[in-house]
């Protein structure tokens, strides 16, 4: 019998799709459109595992049930390939990472071409191409030269702006802005041109400010925060500091609003939306002035969400760099506060807000309450943040508890404004509770006093309403060479984007991509023919940021050769939103906020017809892989070893006593003990770990474990314990001269990762098992939102279904079985059962429930010998998404000559699904005395009428005629005689 020859059948259904353009989404079409998207990947040098065609074996799946559901379905890939990954890994290699891109690339693209993925061809970009990041470039320029309007809610053009300060000032503009100090028309025409320059960095949406950034030296760049862990780069784990740099920066905060009420119409998980709506951290309150006591015109302004404590404000504090502080500082506390300042400010923000021993200095001055006039002296201390709200607070020791904690340290006083709790035990936060020493506001419950103290404070003129975001505008540029050319030009201090002729601002080639020798970034290097234009202006010298070609490449798959605009509007209007995005929760922050905030900027310029790029978002489980760990045993452990009879080690637990015995004669006295070289845990590579013998059982490889941990004394021989994957532990030791080493093997499940040597290469399972039983396999594993352990045993069960079934449709003779009967009511059930659960499956994504429908299915029909193909070519349909080379391969042998991509998914229908015939047991005075069979599309009438023609009822009722006739539909007759 030929077996199913699954490489040469993949290969081919591959070269097939490849040539005949099967998946080119159509151009011009008046088809309703699918567009699913996965998040694309950075080429790594490492290539794909197991786990990241995950979701693109899932998005595969739903590109190809939406193309036989009729739908013009895109789903493209493409390569984020600028950032600091690829330039590191250049540095590391030597190899310059334009060369490692298109290596990476090919290899991507290589391993997905055999995973057999629905890729549109015409549909690939990547964001280190010019001829993509020159629209990269253009979207930048357009946020320079935009403001936000807060009146209009929406973006304009930075003109405008100046048009309007030309003949009123700055007074009655409503915009997202840094600038704080109000001009009139005839100050504005009076600046300089830098001064122009400086105020219009205020509105916008892309400027150029002094930020606190994570300096990372070692790396040469600013990282993001995500990109810091724990004061240190998550590349390479450089030590990172804080420090005021001048950077480019996008006002997303502007567009916080929207952002929020935005997520209400999605279809995304709520933890999705509660990430983002966390970041973004609205927070609704007051601000608050007060004076400095002895500097007048100084003012210290505060944030606050609870206006209702301020009786209670005893002291106030200001964040470290508050610009405040130098001058209010008192000569005596000079010396301390610089102290201080320098330390903090190196502090990272998250050891600062959650340090619970408070640290700071007074400076020597005092603030005057606004409403008591009490002198409240001024300190300084790190946990109060410069960026957040107005980077001072005012204290309130009995009803918040960070000001509370600094309150006891420092022998401040706690006054009670609000009654209910116990303020000699912690701060007292509830707003049920009841307002005392307050003034007016005492009685009322403290949510009730916080509207009224704003009023108060509005019409004394000494403070507002005010809502403040936590999220903070966004820095944009990298001191780095893999990145977008920021297209900036500087004449006499004057910033300028440069014309859109001269885009793409090609990166210039450089050997060497370091920061130069005097700190400049890698751009520095490229000489004055790039720095310097024609007209003798300066070119800014940073990069962007790796999000920033990830922040609108959705828009560019379906026009990807487009020179003349990003896409063209029309295409936009029929492609966009997207309909399914899948990836990574690790995005739900960064990338995603990033393109939400670009989308609804191009939407308020009129190039977007969306204002929410990504309509269904899916975030795909973890495939998390199986670790092993060696250990050395510690001194005087309580197992020792001795050979069995059979020469076997074997490890025997001792209890305390034995173990004390064996240490007081000296038996473990030789042990080595645990150096600290190898008394950690160490990760081993899973290939060395044989499966040896029975199921159950497997050996260290003695030459691999010499290898790993660089030992050079005779190792016997290693067993242990392995269950379903799992390796439960168990104990090897060396020999040698009487002197043992314990070592001890256990395993874990954890995030499959190169690091953590855990990672199943899908080439490997490609290459054993065919790739339709590996995408068949992945789908299986369980729902696409959960983790899961990857476990390559349990892949002969899909291998076996993946034979069986072609064996339903090919002979012993290698010649289809097909016919042309008719089916019969089971094979049509059989068939309908498994149209449904498929259909149901992939709609909420459960992929693994439609798994189990093809394996019964399979079974039935096999049991049936059904060759018909009435219910074969349905069958190969509704599989084909999930096994899309053997559903080709049998559809060709079953006759057809076009692809299955262009059959049409089966509709199932209820009459084939329902039991056609159901039983009714006939009682004739409470006895079962007839069963009966009768349609199950039978009224009750009908059912009484058969239960009454029935022979055996006919002989109980011997001609008379029963008093009661009951039918239950569906379950019984009752005669009643
Ligand atoms: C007085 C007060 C009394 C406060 C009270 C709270 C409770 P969220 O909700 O996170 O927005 N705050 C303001 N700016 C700060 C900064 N730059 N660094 C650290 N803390 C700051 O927090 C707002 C509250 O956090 C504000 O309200 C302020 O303390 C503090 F019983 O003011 B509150």
């Amino acid at each position: 019998m030929p077996n199913y020859d699954y490489t040469s059948t993949e290969k081919k259904w591959q070269q097939y799709w490849k040539e005949n353009g099967s998946f080119i989404a159509e151009k011009d079409s008046t088809k309703p459109k699918f567009y699913v998207l996965d998040m694309f990947p950075y080429p790594s040098g490492a290539g794909l595992h197991v786990g990241h065609p995950l979701g693109y074996i899932a998005t595969d799946v739903i590109a190809r049930y939406k193309r036989v559901k009729g739908f013009n379905v895109l789903h493209p890939m493409g390569f984020d390939s600028f950032g600091l990954p690829a330039e590191q890994y250049a540095i590391k290699t030597g190899i310059h990472p334009s060369e490692t891109t298109k290596i990476n690339t090919k290899r991507y693209q290589e391993q997905m071409e055999m995973l057999g993925l629905y890729h549109d061809p015409e549909a690939v970009l990547r964001t280190s191409d010019p001829a993509y990041y020159h629209w990269t470039q253009w979207i930048f320029i357009r946020l320079f030269e935009h403001w936000y309007d807060k009146q209009h809610e929406k973006a304009r053009p930075i003109q405008n702006l100046v048009e309007v300060f030309e003949v009123e000032g700055n007074a009655s503009i409503l915009a997202a802005t840094d600038q704080k100090e109000v001009f009139t028309s005839e100050q504005w025409n009076g600046y300089s041109p830098a001064e122009k320059n400086e105020i219009l960095m205020n509105y916008r949406l892309a400027y150029n400010a002094y930020a606190t950034v994570n300096w990372c030296p070692a790396l040469g760049t600013v990282l993001a925060n995500d990109e810091v862990k724990d004061g240190r780069s998550e590349r390479g784990n450089y030590p990172v500091e804080r420090r005021q740099m001048r950077q480019w920066m996008l006002r997303i905060t502007a567009y916080a609003d929207r952002l929020l009420s935005g997520l209400e119409g999605l279809d995304w998980t709520d933890s999705m939306k509660a990430m983002q709506t966390n970041w973004i951290g609205r927070s609704e309150g007051a601000s608050i002035r007060y004076e400095v006591a002895g500097h007048p015109g100084e003012e210290i302004e505060v944030f606050t969400t609870r206006p209702d404590t301020l009786f209670g404000n005893t002291f106030m504090v200001l964040a470290p760099e508050h610009p405040l502080v130098e001058k209010i500082a008192t000569n005596s506390q000079k010396k301390d506060l610089d102290a201080y300042i320098e330390w903090a400010t190196n502090r990272s923000e998250r050891d600062r807000i959650a340090d619970t021993d408070k640290t700071g200095v007074w400076t020597g001055a005092y603030a005057l309450h606004p409403i008591t006039n009490e002198k409240l002296p001024i300190w300084i201390s790190d946990y109060v943040i410069i960026t957040y709200g107005t980077g001072a607070i005012m204290a309130v020791p009995a009803h918040d508890q960070r000001d509370w904690e600094f309150a006891h340290k420092f022998e401040l006083p706690i006054k009670e404004v609000i009654s209910g709790g116990n303020i000699s035990e912690e701060a007292y936060s509830s707003k049920d509770g009841i307002m005392v020493n307050s003034g007016e506001l005492d009685g009322l419950k403290a949510s009730e006093a916080i509207g009224k103290i704003i009023q108060a404070l509005e019409s004394k003129g000494i403070g507002k309403g005010e809502v403040t975001y936590r999220q903070r505008d966004v820095i944009w540029s990298r001191q780095r060479y893999w990145g977008e050319p920021t297209p900036i030009v500087y004449k006499d201090d004057v910033a300028s984007a440069i014309p859109d002729s001269g885009l793409p601002l090609e990166l210039p080639h450089l050997e060497v991509y370091k920061p130069s020798e005097t700190g400049e970034p890698p751009l520095a290097r490229a000489g004055d023919s790039f720095r310097f234009t024609e007209d003798g202006s300066e070119r800014d010298l940073n990069t962007m940021p790796g999000a920033a070609g990830s922040s609108w490449y959705f828009f560019r798959y379906f026009d990807t050769q487009n020179d003349t605009a990003f896409a063209d509007p029309e295409r936009i209007k029929y492609w966009m939103p997207v309909d399914m995005y899948v990836g990574g929760t690790e995005h739900a922050v960064g990338h995603l906020l990033f393109a939400r905030f670009w989308t609804k900027f191009l939407y308020d310029l009129g190039y977007s017809s969306v204002d929410e790029p990504f309509n269904k978002l899916v975030n795909q489980g973890m495939i998390q892989g199986i670790s092993a760990f060696v250990t050395r045993l510690p001194k005087n452990s309580a197992q020792v070893f001795v050979k069995d009879e059979a020469g076997v080690w074997e490890g025997i637990q001792l209890d305390e006593k034995e173990r004390q015995i064996a240490v007081s004669q000296e038996l473990l006295k030789d042990y080595p003990g645990s150096d600290p070289q190898h008394n950690t845990d160490i990760h081993l590579p899973i290939e060395y770990v044989k499966n040896h013998g029975g199921e159950g059982a497997s050996y260290l490889d003695e030459a691999s474990m010499k290898k790993l941990i660089g030992w050079e004394k005779e190792i016997a021989d290693v067993v242990f314990v392995c269950a379903g994957g799992y390796y439960l532990g168990g104990v090897f030791h060396s020999f040698e001269n009487g002197k043992s080493d314990q070592f001890q093997l256990r395993s874990e499940v954890e995030k499959m990762s190169k690091s953590k040597y855990n990672v199943v290469n899908p080439d490997d399972i490609i290459r054993d098992y065919g790739t339709d039983t590996f995408r068949l396999f992945e789908m299986f594993l369980g729902p696409l939102e959960d983790s899961k352990v990857w476990n390559t045993q349990q892949i002969n069960g899909v291998a076996r279904f993946i034979r069986k079934t072609y064996d339903l449709f090919i002979g012993r003779d290698g010649e289809p079985l097909v016919t042309e009967d008719q089916p019969t009511p089971e094979e049509l059930k059989a068939l309908h059962i498994a149209i449904r659960q498929t259909e149901e499956g992939i709609e909420r994504l459960a992929f693994n429930t439609c798994i189990p429908a093809f394996m019964t299915l399979t079974n039935t029909l096999s049991k049936m010998n059904c060759s018909k193909r009435a219910i074969l070519e349905p069958f190969l349909v509704i599989m084909s998404p999930f096994a899309p080379h053997l559903a080709e391969e049998l559809w060709q042998r079953l006759g057809h000559t076009t692809s299955i991509l262009e059959a049409a998914f089966p509709q199932w229908e209820k009459k084939y699904l329902a039991e056609d015939e159901i039983k009714y047991p006939v009682q004739i005075n409470g006895k079962v005395r007839a069963q009966l069979m009768v349609s199950s599309e039978a009224s009750k009438d009908e059912v009484e009428a058969a239960a009454l023609a029935d022979e055996r009822v006919q002989q109980f009722l011997d001609g008379k005629t029963p008093r009661k006739v009951i039918v239950v539909p569906g379950r019984i007759v009752n005669l009643v005689v």
